[in-house]
């Protein structure tokens, strides 16, 4: 199902390099100049470090790296490396201004893409960056993440709407399948070898024996949620983690982030807009602690890791693991809610076209789902090309999330993918569904 023909190889790099650039245009252009160079929040970035740091990285890696290019301009490397200065710092660094920023990207790009025309996609080597057109795909997801770290930099900012998108399309009637489904005891492959440009983190294909459990047909909603907060669930320090209930008590949380009461109704702001929280979609900005303790108000408890993979790739009929919910073929509109086509989640039970075999909804899209597992390493993992892009982050420090949300690409989501982040986080575009062990007479 994967084409190793190298011309279809070199135009769907070709294509997820110009996608990626096309949305961080938008992203970067928006905004007035000096809404770029602003800090929004100390989480984030100003828009101009994203923009300068995605041409460094595409410089140093398909410039540099492949190409045996000589820096461009040396001395700016240390101002976009992530590690060097945390975001909170980056206001202060003589960052290149919006103009310069932008013109720094584009001749970056022009220049990757005539060693695009030369490079080598026989997929016959074990050398990922060079061959296959790995390092492609890994720089067309790069951007992609960084749009999504953008968008989310845009819901933080104030002020009046910058961006808009049509809402998706409402199922004609509400979702009224069974609330969860039975995902059957045994093996199965989680990670792949296969997939083209999966990330090292993804890697390698193994089996993973998982035992029968309950999981959510859709993610829980904002009505859902609603009713953990109105049955005192935020006052209640008996669901709370200890350092869940840490983060309730210092920071005063009673809701997700952006709600807000008014008139005996949930108001939320969304990208400079105020509207009534919708009781159908998906709950979104929500922390892991915050998920995990609805799920144990729920009488459930979050899906581990390697459930949520089971529920979105195993295929009862064959045994095989798929690349998506619904088989192998890319994601389609139809599909899933991704890309920022629209800058919401769909309401649950949507996409039925994007069901699991079990008929699992919105695995893919909406909202990123946190589980219960700490971002670990699998057996056989290769740091690849750089132990910055994940080994330096596994550990109990990070819980992973799962499935991708409506601002990231579909390059950079699939069945496989892990994205990961600290337990307090709820700036990004995370919910959650909730599971259950399976009965003792339904194990297998
Ligand atoms: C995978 C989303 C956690 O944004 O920190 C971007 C992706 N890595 N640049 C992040 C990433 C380097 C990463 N996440
Ligand atoms: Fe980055």
């Amino acid at each position: 199902n994967v084409t190793t023909d190298p011309e279809a190889l070199r135009r769907r790099a070709a294509d997820a390099l110009l996608a990626a650039r096309r949305r961080t245009t938008l992203l970067t252009s928006c905004v007035e100049g000096p809404e770029l160079t602003a800090q929004h929040s100390p989480l984030m970035s100003p828009l101009v470090w994203d923009l300068a740091h995605i041409g460094n990285q595409e410089e140093q890696w398909l410039l540099r790296a492949v190409a045996g290019r000589a820096a461009m301009r040396p001395e700016i490397d240390p101002l976009y490396d992530a590690f060097e200065h945390p975001r909170a710092e980056r206001p202060s660094l003589p960052l290149l201004a919006p103009q310069e920023a932008r013109g720094y990207a584009a001749e970056v790009r022009g220049r990757a893409l005539d060693i695009l025309d030369s490079a080598s996609f026989e997929a016959d080597g074990a050398e990922r960056l060079t061959r296959s057109g790995f390092a492609f795909g890994m720089i067309a997801q790069h951007e992609q993440q960084h749009d999504e770290t953008m968008l989310i930099t845009h819901q933080l900012r104030a002020g009046a709407a910058a961006l808009t998108a049509p809402d998706p399309e409402r199922p004609a009637r509400p979702f009224d399948g069974p609330a969860e489904v039975l995902v059957p005891g045994g093996p199965f492959t989680m990670g792949t070898t296969a997939e083209p440009w999966a990330l090292d983190n993804e890697r390698p294909a193994h089996a993973r024996f998982v035992p029968a459990f309950r999981i959510d047909t859709t993610p829980v909603t904002n009505s859902a949620y609603m009713e953990f907060i109105a049955d005192g669930g935020y006052r209640n320090t008996r669901w709370w983690s200890p350092a869940g209930w840490a983060m309730v008590r210092d920071h005063g949380f009673e809701a997700p982030q952006f709600w807000r009461r008014e008139a005996g109704q949930w108001l939320r702001r969304r990208f400079g807009v105020t509207e009534v929280v919708p009781p159908d979609e998906p709950v979104l900005h929500v922390s892991w602690y915050e998920a995990d303790a609805y799920a144990r108000w729920a009488g459930r408890r979050l899906p581990t890791e390697a459930e949520w993979e089971k529920a979105a790739r195993f295929d009862p009929a064959s045994g095989r693991s798929t690349r998506y919910p619904w088989g192998d073929a890319d994601p389609t509109p139809d599909h899933a809610n991704l890309g920022q086509r629209h800058l919401r989640p769909a309401v649950a039970g949507s996409y039925p076209l994007g069901a699991s075999p079990l008929g699992v909804r919105q695995l893919i899209g909406d909202v990123w789902e946190w589980t219960s597992s700490d971002f670990l390493p699998y057996p056989g993992f290769v740091a690849y090309p750089y132990r910055e892009y994940s080994e330096v982050f596994f550990g109990p420090d990070h819980k992973v999330l799962r499935g991708g949300s409506f601002a990231v690409d579909a390059v950079a989501c699939r069945g496989t993918f892990r994205n990961w982040d600290l337990p307090i986080r709820r700036q990004i575009f995370s919910g959650f569904r909730t599971a259950r062990d399976a009965d003792a007479q339904e194990a297998s």
